[in-house]
C-alpha cells in the first residue's frame, strides 16, 4: 500500500445530483444514469472530494448549496461552472454529438464540428484547474468518462504529477470507426497522460490497443491478462478492463423489504393478465428501444395465443432533453407504442404500458421484482447496470433475462441470460417466446448463476480492482471518517435554504 495516498478524488462531468433554484431555496435531485448509481455508495462517508458540474449554468454563487450538500453528503463537492454556450459546445456538442455516437459505433449520427473540439479542450482545462486548486499531491484523482478524456494532459501541462486514473464507462470503438474521428491522435495521446486507463470489457481494451498500435509511434506493450503496461518515450501507463457493477447486497436486500414487496404485489395486481416483460432505459438511441418494440409487435403477430397473456412495461427515464435527436426519439417511441397498442388492445388488456419518468428506488425495485422477463437490448452499451440490478432484485429466482450480446454485461452473464442480436427482430421475438415458456427449474438455475457472478463481482470488487491496479491499494486505503458521516441520501430529492 502506498502510504502517501491521502484522499480519493472523483471527477465527472456532473456532480451526483442536479441542483435547481426554487425561489429562495434550493432543490437537489439525484442524477440519473449508471455512473451515479455506481459511485455514490463508494465515496459516501470517506471525506473524499467530487469535482463536477452541478447542473446550473452561468455565474451563480454556488457556495451556500455546495457547503450544505458537502456537510451532509459525507464528502466534499467542488463545482465546475459553465456558461450556456460552453455547455452547448462541450457537452451537447463534442461529448454527445461526437464521442457518444462514435464510441457506440453510430458514426452516421456524428456532427464533427471543429468549434466543438476547442470548447471541449477549454472545459477539460477548467476541470484540471479546479482539480489542481483543490487537491494535494498525495491525493488519488480518478477521472470518469468520455467528457473528460483530456483532463490528465491539461493537469500534466500545469505541472501536476499526482497519480491519475481514468475509467471509460462507454464502449471503445473498433479501429475502422475510431479512425473517422478528426481528433483521433489527440485523444489517444491525451489518454496516455493518465497512469491507469480502465475500460469495461476485454473487447474495449482490445479496440483501444489496436488504435494505439496504429496511431502512436514507438509503443511497447508488456504483460497480458486484465492489466497490461504500455510504454511510449517518457511515459509508462497501465491499461486494464474492470467490468463495473452494482451494490448487490443493497439491491437484493432492498427488493426483499416490506414496502417493495407491497408495491410489487400492487403492480401485478394492476396487470393481472399473464407475464410481465420489463424494459428500463434512459431515453437514448443506443438502448435499442425502437427495435425492441418492433420485436414485441412481431411476437404478438406470430403468437396470437400470447395476446392477453403477456404485457410489456417499458420505462423510459427522461435524458438529454435539450438535444433535438433525443426529442425526436421520444416522439418515435410514443408513436410506435401507440401503433402497437392500437393494433392489439382489447377490453381488459393493453399490451404495452409506457412510463416516461424517473422512478424512486422503491418503485424501480418493485418493477424488477415483479417482472417475469427483463428485455434489455441495447445496440451497444458499456456495461448496462439495469441487467445486473434486475438479477439482484429477483429474490424468488423466477425471472428470465434477455440481453443484447453487445452490452458489456454479456460476457459476464452469458451463462444465465438468453443472448440476442438486438437488430434481429425475429430472434428477439423468439427469445421472448422462449423466456415466456421456460420452466421454473431452468429459470431458477440461470438466475442463480447470474446472481452468483454479480454478487462476487460487485461494485466494491470493481473499485478495489481498479485501485489495486492504480495505487496498489483498495478502498480501505480511504477509510470512512466519523466526522463525515452522511445524513442525507443523495439518491433522494432534498430541498434546503
Ligand atoms: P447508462 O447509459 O445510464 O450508464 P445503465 O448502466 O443501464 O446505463 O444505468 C442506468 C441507471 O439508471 C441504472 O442504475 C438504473 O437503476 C437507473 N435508472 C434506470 N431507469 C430508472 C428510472 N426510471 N428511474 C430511476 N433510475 C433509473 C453508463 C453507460 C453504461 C454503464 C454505466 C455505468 O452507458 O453502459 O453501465 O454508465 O458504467
Amino acid at each position: 500500500m502506498n502510504d502517501e495516498i491521502r484522499r480519493l478524488v472523483i471527477a465527472s462531468n456532473r456532480l451526483p445530483f442536479v441542483l435547481e433554484r426554487l425561489g429562495d431555496s434550493w432543490r437537489s435531485t439525484p442524477g440519473s444514469g449508471g455512473l451515479v448509481t455506481a459511485l455514490a455508495p463508494v465515496l459516501r462517508d470517506r471525506g473524499g472530494l467530487w469535482v463536477g458540474w452541478p447542473g446550473i449554468v452561468g455565474d451563480v454563487d454556488l457556495s451556500p448549496p455546495m457547503a450544505y450538500l458537502s456537510r451532509n453528503a459525507g464528502f466534499t463537492m467542488q463545482p465546475v461552472s459553465m456558461s450556456q454556450e460552453e455547455l452547448e459546445m462541450y457537452y451537447r456538442g463534442l461529448s454527445n454529438e461526437v464521442l457518444w455516437p462514435l464510441f457506440h459505433d453510430l458514426q452516421s449520427y456524428c456532427n464533427f464540428e471543429p468549434a466543438y473540439w476547442k470548447a471541449y479542450l477549454s472545459i477539460n482545462r477548467r476541470f484540471a484547474s479546479v482539480i489542481r486548486d483543490s487537491t494535494l499531491p498525495g491525493d488519488f484523482v480518478w477521472v470518469h468518462d468520455y467528457h473528460l478524456i483530456c483532463v490528465a494532459s491539461e493537469l500534466r501541462a500545469m505541472g501536476v504529477s499526482s497519480s491519475l486514473g481514468f475509467f471509460l464507462h462507454i464502449p471503445f470503438p473498433p479501429l475502422d470507426i475510431f479512425v473517422k474521428l478528426p481528433w483521433r491522435t489527440e485523444i489517444l495521446r491525451a489518454l496516455l497522460d493518465f497512469d491507469l486507463i480502465g475500460f469495461q470489457t476485454a473487447r474495449d481494451r482490445r479496440n483501444f490497443m489496436h488504435c494505439l498500435r496504429t496511431f502512436v509511434r514507438d509503443l511497447t506493450v508488456e504483460g497480458k491478462g486484465q492489466v497490461v503496461t504500455v510504454s511510449v518515450p517518457g511515459r509508462t501507463v497501465r491499461v486494464g478492463y474492470f467490468p463495473i457493477s452494482i451494490d448487490y447486497d443493497e439491491f437484493s436486500l432492498g427488493a426483499r423489504s416490506e414496502e417493495v414487496s407491497e408495491t410489487a404485489w400492487y403492480i401485478h395486481e394492476k396487470i393481472p393478465e399473464g407475464k410481465i416483460v420489463l424494459g428500463v432505459d434512459r431515453l437514448d438511441y443506443t438502448k435499442g428501444i425502437r427495435y425492441r418494440l418492433r420485436a414485441f409487435d412481431h411476437l404478438l403477430r406470430e403468437h396470437p395465443d400470447l395476446r392477453g397473456r403477456i404485457t410489456l412495461v417499458q420505462i423510459v427515464v427522461p435524458s438529454r432533453r435539450d438535444i433535438p435527436m433525443y426529442r425526436d426519439l421520444k416522439i418515435e417511441i410514443e408513436r410506435l407504442v401507440g401503433e402497437i397498442n392500437g393494433r392489439f388492445t382489447v377490453s381488459g388488456w393493453v399490451p404495452i404500458h409506457y412510463l416516461h419518468r424517473s422512478l424512486d428506488r422503491r418503485e424501480l425495485l418493485a418493477y424488477y421484482r415483479t417482472a417475469e422477463i427483463a428485455l434489455i437490448t441495447p445496440l451497444k452499451d458499456g456495461m448496462n447496470l439495469v441487467a445486473k440490478e434486475y438479477c439482484a432484485a429477483n429474490t424468488e429466482l423466477t425471472g428470465a433475462l434477455i440481453l443484447s450480446e453487445f452490452a458489456g454485461a454479456a460476457p459476464q452473464l452469458q451463462r444465465g441470460a438468453l443472448l440476442v442480436n438486438p437488430y434481429d427482430i425475429e430472434e428477439v421475438a423468439g427469445a421472448l417466446f422462449r423466456a415466456w415458456s421456460m420452466d421454473a427449474e431452468e429459470r431458477r438455475e440461470r438466475m442463480n448463476r447470474m446472481q452468483q457472478t454479480i454478487q462476487r463481482y460487485d461494485i466494491y470488487w470493481w473499485v478495489d480492482s481498479f485501485l489495486r491496479a492504480a495505487i496498489a491499494g483498495t478502498l480501505d486505503a480511504f477509510p470512512v471518517i466519523e466526522e463525515y458521516q452522511s445524513s442525507i441520501n443523495l439518491l433522494s430529492p432534498v430541498e434546503f435554504d
